[in-house]
């Protein structure tokens, strides 16, 4: 049997190959940079690029299906670059359904920013072998500051269910861009943390 048609209500397994984060028979989504425009600070550079559309990150995700019990699992590789001073980045997003979250890095390096429903930002610094924890109520978005590829496998409740509305609409407290002293996690908006 292949992996694609595998049942998800039977015990199955996977191939994570750890140095590309190929998640064997997943779907593949890619993001390219006409995907998520406004999600970029500097729009002039975003114009600039948008002939050349670069791919920003891709998701290899397993076929289980958003319901009770199950757990949806992922891997995630966002390539290196940026748009002006800003790193290529997830587009990021709050859970439906207020959920945790668990990621673990298998390569590269960068930022997992982070943002309660009240507002409250953090940024954790990230590489291979970090496992993070994204606790209920955070917005998550995860951002390349390396030379190579960032990759991660992700675990979450099947009930989660998936909101990028907000996170497109307001973005989120924390941006990370180049500056004289490296990749930093910056204020985004006024009056917020
Ligand atoms: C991850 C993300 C993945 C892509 O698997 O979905 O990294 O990021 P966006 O979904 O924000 O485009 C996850 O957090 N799943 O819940
Ligand atoms: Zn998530």
């Amino acid at each position: 049997m292949g992996e694609t048609t595998l049942a998800a209500n039977l015990p199955h397994q996977r191939n994570l190959a750890a140095a590309t984060g190929v998640l064997g028979g997943t779907r593949l989504l890619e993001r390219r940079l006409s995907d998520m425009p406004r999600y970029y600070l500097d729009q002039n550079s975003v114009l600039a690029r948008l002939a050349e559309n670069p791919l920003i990150y891709q998701v290899y995700d397993a076929p289980i299906p958003e319901e009770p019990g199950h757990l949806c699992h992922c891997t995630t590789v966002i390539k290196p670059g940026r748009i002006g001073d800003e790193f290529f980045m997830t587009k990021g997003h709050h859970h439906r359904v207020d959920a945790a979250e668990v990621y673990y890095f298998l390569q590269g390096e960068g930022f997992l920013v982070m943002e309660s429903r009240d507002g409250t930002a953090r940024s954790l610094a990230v590489s291979s072998g970090s496992v993070a924890y994204i606790p209920p109520g955070w917005a998550h978005r995860t951002v390349n500051t390396g030379a190579g590829d960032l990759g991660f496998y992700a675990v979450w409740p099947g009930v989660a269910g998936h909101d990028y509305a907000s996170i497109e609409a307001e973005g989120f407290g924390l941006r990370v861009l180049a500056t004289t002293e490296g990749p930093r996690a910056l204020p985004a908006r006024e009056g917020r943390s």
